[in-house]
């Protein structure tokens, strides 16, 4: 059966079905979450648009990050956005951040002692190129209270992480925000993937796609090619055959790769097809990291009616050993990512 839409008919052309509005359906705590993530994405995406203007592009001059990568400005400033709005929404415990070594506990927590991890600005190296960049969060809900052993903050916080944070058990909330030729967020809270719109001249996201599904097939395949050598022979393989026009009624697949996962995912998202960022010689579980990159994002697209994998298990299966932790990650349309899946099948 077709589900159900979630927007009333509109009666008025200046009627607008906001996020806010979306929201109210939620559980206070987590709405009042989502909500400043909302806020801390609109403040991030008008440094985006204005970074050119404002100096904001080029290196923060921090050098790299526990990721081994430069940090740009916008990196810092980001982070600092994500941050302090989940700080004052009071319903975080533990925040973990791509551009932070350690998780941090969050003092200023009133109730709701959520943890979330997030990716402030991912794609960052294309800002200076104005390409598409986006960030990513998950919000995971604590069985317990994350105590926090203040003599050892840095251990206990890991640990509560990676105890809790069971991606197919209690991540409760995923979503990202593009920022490109338009400013969208788009999210699941486990029942379908709802698409908002930034309307600049209201200033609020208001609900453009809803309850998204990914097409069975796009022919699209999103992967960094200069990468090749380095893959393994299935890897290879199944390259090789997105190539081959005898084996898809005479056209092969497309190749589309903006070096930036969220514009990646939301074009296959929206369009099918599949984004793969594979474990290689140097890196053997690849480059993404699981719980602010992969799972969000496998959670959406499995909410979509995709899958994500990491090419021999369900990304959402994998239990996480440490917040920074990487994984291969395979995702997209469910038919094309099965088909990736019988060449790991084969090597195994
Ligand atoms: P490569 C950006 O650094 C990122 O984390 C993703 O956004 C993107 O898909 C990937 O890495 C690009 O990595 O090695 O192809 O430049």
């Amino acid at each position: 059966a077709a589900a159900k839409p979630t927007a009333p008919a509109k009666r008025s052309e200046f009627e607008l079905f906001t996020f806010n509005t979306w929201l109210f359906n939620l559980d206070t705590e987590l709405c009042t979450v989502l909500s400043s993530i909302s806020v801390a994405c609109k403040q991030i995406a008008a440094a985006v648009g204005r970074a050119g203007i404002s100096s904001l592009t080029g290196v923060a001059g921090t050098g790299e990050n526990v990721q081994g990568e430069e940090q740009k400005k916008l990196d810092v400033i980001s982070n600092d956005i994500f941050s302090m709005c989940l700080r004052n929404c009071g319903r975080t415990g533990v925040i973990a951040s791509e551009e932070e070594e350690n998780p941090i506990a969050v003092e200023e927590t009133t109730s709701g002692n959520y943890i979330v991890v997030f990716d402030p600005l991912d794609g960052s190296s294309n800002i200076d190129a104005g390409i598409s960049v986006g960030s990513i969060f998950g919000i995971y809900e604590p069985a317990e209270e994350c105590v926090v052993d203040m003599d050892d903050p840095e251990k206990t916080l890991s640990s509560c992480i990676t105890n809790v944070c069971q991606p197919g058990k209690n991540l409760l909330a995923a979503g990202y925000v593009l920022y490109s030729s338009c400013t969208i967020l788009v999210i699941t809270t486990g029942d379908g993937v709802f698409g908002f719109t930034l309307d600049p001249y209201v200033g609020e996201f208001v609900l453009t796609h809803d309850r998204i599904t990914i097409p069975e097939t796009g022919m699209i395949y999103a992967f960094n090619e200069g990468n090749y050598q380095l893959w393994d022979a299935g890897v290879k393989a199944y390259i090789d055959s997105l190539k081959e026009p005898s084996k898809w009624g005479g056209k092969p697949y497309s190749a589309r790769y903006i070096g930036s996962l969220v514009g990646d995912f939301h074009r296959t998202l929206l369009y099918g097809g599949i984004y793969g960022y594979p474990g290689d010689k140097k890196n053997t579980t690849g480059k993404l990291r699981l719980l602010y990159e992969c799972a969000p994002m496998s959670m959406i697209a499995e909410q979509a009616g995709g899958k994500g994998s990491t090419g021999v298990e369900r990304v959402l299966d994998v239990v996480p050993t440490k917040v920074h932790q990487r994984v291969p990650l395979f995702v997209g349309s469910k038919k094309e990512v099965e088909y990736l899946e019988t060449f790991f099948a084969k090597k195994a």
